[in-house]
């Protein structure tokens, strides 16, 4: 039985009584949480969330992780006077103290354990904390960079404590290190914490020689702490995403978080001045979209750092509307990331890849390939590398500020170009999140009924927009494009079977017949400029459509079919890459794949190559006639490809439509279809358990990936980058 999917939304306006009386030049204020929510009550969100009740932390909470002094000194500020309270501030770096800073620290953080317990028991899938002060900085000790308790640290803490959670992700996407959160599961490995952020080569804030790539944990806590330090400013949703595909996501599902806690700081966006990042505010919907499958959906936003208030206001709206399942805003085609950016990725995949095997993808990583300037030696101990870090005293890089002199003239640009973005964004809103097209046979019995049953059974029919048209004759399947295009349903779903029209053709005939007459249509009719189909019809690749397809550039066809034969077809191209990187077949070694092959061909080739070409339709072409077949050794799970599913519809704008090929009757197959409809419909994936690719799948990935190298900037990382 489905529950309804929450959102838990947390506010207090008493979160807004602390500032600096005397320092206007710190820019943690009020004004940092009243207008996120102002904005979010614009796009009336607040209506559809679940408030979250505010609460002070127990003096209990608090000592999980911080000492009864640093909460005394905190408390004592309560009382002191205008002198006092500038001398306390004196003692901590970028840090100041009112009345009201120990009031306001206790209720964001019992604010973060309210919602992170409110997601572990259920009362809400996921949930956004719109609170101050910050909290990733602060240590058990230690008052930083606008910190006092450490909220995220805590909560997650407190979800192990109490609740006896085992594997928990910490993302960490505010532009600072959260040099506090890294401290205190550094032995931990039931925390994951994972921190993009400016760096620098150190001489960014807080300026710690611990921020970098080869702090990844000690003693059991080996491999659970990663940091990707940026060191150049000006990295886009191109080089945000890069690290999602590369590392964070093929981490992820190899941890299988039972729950993920974002340190959502919006500094890194376009726009704020201490990130001097340009992540555009739609960017961070992707972020969520690209996390949610993962934990069962169980993701928990704590607001953390963001200093531009457009930016910062329009990214925490955007992020609540992807927590309550939203479509992502389409964001610009990402282009080549950053050298430097591909550098710490490859550094930060050098130095892990021992202990996460699903980082074996990078050919210039043998020993000698690699021109990468800072590459460490390849080393089979990683112990006899890194010293660690001394407990009482963190190293300090030398603070040098070297903003290049035109930095004033970018700011000014990218205040421009953020307010153009804020105003052009274009919304879709449907009325239905899923239009089902159905058909009754000869006998006027609804056909697929076994299917429909099925979706009865999982509650998964009623919420559908159900009309007549599943089969494939060309007036139907415009009818299902219309649907689509017309914003009446955000996807749709196509269940193709043969017909008196098509009883001579096969079975893989019909699903390309079926897609061929969906593009003619979206180009005919709507002009669309650019479709990616996907292809995991199993048997055999859509060969057919492929020759269809010649209009090079406007299709992007990726194929995905594991069965035995395939490449064995007379018709079917053994080629893996054809037509200048538009017609893309991954040719799986023994056509055996698992869960961990299929997601793994999606973070590695399918979501980086679809984001460079930025389609305005997704079409799928499915059937799940290979899925727990006897002859098939291992196939993808039901649930498998509503992850997949999730992970595209981050894509134009949700615009998706899924062909599915239905001749047989099988449990297995409704399975497949209810688990694709559960997604389209917005409930969370079901967990997977922990997922790596086999050895076979990263042989067959890896060969595409190198042969995409001259055609997707996004692929060309594998190369080794100019001196
Ligand atoms: N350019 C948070 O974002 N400013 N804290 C450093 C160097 C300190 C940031 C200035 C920023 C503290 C939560
Ligand atoms: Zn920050």
């Amino acid at each position: 039985e489905l529950k309804r999917r929450r959102t838990g939304l947390a506010y207090n306006e008493k979160l807004t009584k602390h500032f600096s009386l005397w320092n206007p030049d710190f820019t943690e204020i009020p004004k940092r949480i009243e207008k996120p929510y102002e904005r979010c009550q614009q796009y009336k969100l607040l209506e559809r969330c679940e408030p979250v009740q505010s609460r002070n932390a127990t003096e209990e909470e608090m000592e999980l992780l911080h000492s009864k002094n640093h909460i005394q000194i905190l408390k004592s500020s309560i009382t002191m006077t205008e002198e006092e309270l500038k001398e306390l501030s004196q003692k901590s770096d970028y840090i100041y103290f009112h009345n009201d800073s120990y009031a306001s620290a206790c209720l964001a953080l019992g604010t973060s354990i309210q919602l992170v317990d409110d997601i572990i028991h259920q009362k809400v899938l996921n949930g956004f904390a719109i609170i101050r002060p910050p909290g990733h900085h602060a240590s058990r000790d230690q008052f930083n960079g606008y910190c006092y308790f450490n909220n995220a640290a805590v909560a997650a803490q407190n979800a192990l404590t109490k609740h006896q959670m085992k594997r928990i992700l910490i993302v960490d996407w505010d532009v600072h290190h959260g040099q506090g959160i890294q401290r205190f599961f550094y032995d931990d490995p039931r925390v994951l914490y994972f921190s993009i952020h400016r760096y620098e080569h150190g001489h960014e804030w807080p300026n710690l020689r611990e921020s970098d790539y080869d702090y990844i944990g000690r003693g059991e806590g080996q491999g659970y702490n990663i940091n990707v330090p940026l060191n150049v400013c000006g990295c886009t949703n191109s080089d945000y995403l890069f690290i999602f595909f590369n590392i964070l996501l093929p981490i992820a599902y190899q941890f299988d978080p039972e729950l993920i806690i974002v340190s959502a700081g919006f500094d890194c966006a376009l726009g704020c001045p201490e990130g001097e990042m340009e992540v555009t505010p739609a960017c961070f919907a992707h972020f969520i979209n690209l996390l949610s499958p993962l934990a069962g959906g169980k993701l928990a936003l704590l607001l953390e750092g963001g200093y531009n208030l457009d930016s910062l206001s329009e990214s925490v709206a955007l992020s609540v509307k992807a927590l309550l399942g939203d479509v992502c805003p389409v964001i610009h085609p990402t282009n080549k990331p950053k050298d430097s950016v591909i550098e710490s990725v490859l550094n930060v995949i050098k130095v892990l890849r021992l202990k996460w095997s699903c980082l074996q993808y990078q050919p210039l990583l043998n020993p000698g390939q690699s021109s990468i300037k800072t590459l460490l030696p390849s080393v089979s101990n990683l112990n006899s590398i890194f010293q660690s870090p001394n407990e009482e005293n963190y190293p300090l890089i030398q603070e040098c500020f070297n903003t290049s002199p035109d930095a004033e003239e970018k700011f000014g640009e990218n205040i421009a170009r953020l307010n153009t973005i804020i105003q052009t964004m274009k919304l879709r809103k449907t009325n239905y999140k899923l239009a089902i097209a159905c058909n009754e046979n000869q006998s006027g019995r609804p056909k697929h009924e076994d299917i429909y049953d099925k979706l009865k059974q999982y509650g998964l029919w009623n919420p559908c927009y159900m009309f007549l048209g599943g089969n494939s004759s060309e007036r139907e399947l415009t009818n299902i494009v219309d649907r689509v295009f017309k914003d009446e349903a955000q996807s749709a779903i196509t269940l193709v079977s043969k017909s008196g029209e098509h009883e001579e053709s096969s079975i893989t005939d019909i699903n390309s017949i079926s897609i061929f007459t969906i593009v003619k249509c979206c180009k005919q009719q709507y002009n669309t400029n650019r479709i990616l189909i996907v292809d995991w019809t199993g048997e055999s690749s859509c060969c057919k459509s492929k020759e269809w397809f010649v209009d090079k550039e406007s299709i992007l066809y990726i194929s995905l079919n594991w069965s035995k034969d395939v490449g064995q077809g007379a018709s079917c191209s053994s080629k893996t890459v054809e037509k200048n990187g538009f017609n893309i077949n991954i040719h799986w070694k023994t056509g055996d794949i698992e869960n961990g092959d299929l997601i793994a061909a999606f973070y590695q080739l399918v979501l980086p190559v679809a984001y460079e070409f930025s389609p305005d339709l997704v079409i799928i072409s499915a059937s799940f006639n290979q899925v727990n077949k006897k002859e098939v050794e291992y196939s993808p799970s039901a649930p498998c490809f509503g992850h997949v599913l999730q992970l595209l519809r981050g894509l134009a704008d949700g615009r998706l439509i899924m062909a599915i090929q239905c001749d047989s009757n099988s449990e297995i197959i409704s399975e497949c279809v209810a688990s694709c409809v559960s997604v389209l419909l917005d409930n969370p994936c079901t967990k997977l358990g922990t997922l790596v690719p086999s050895q076979r799948g990263i042989e067959s990935i890896c060969q595409t990936a190198d042969e995409l190298k001259p055609y997707w900037n996004s692929m060309n990382y594998r190369e080794a980058i100019p001196e």
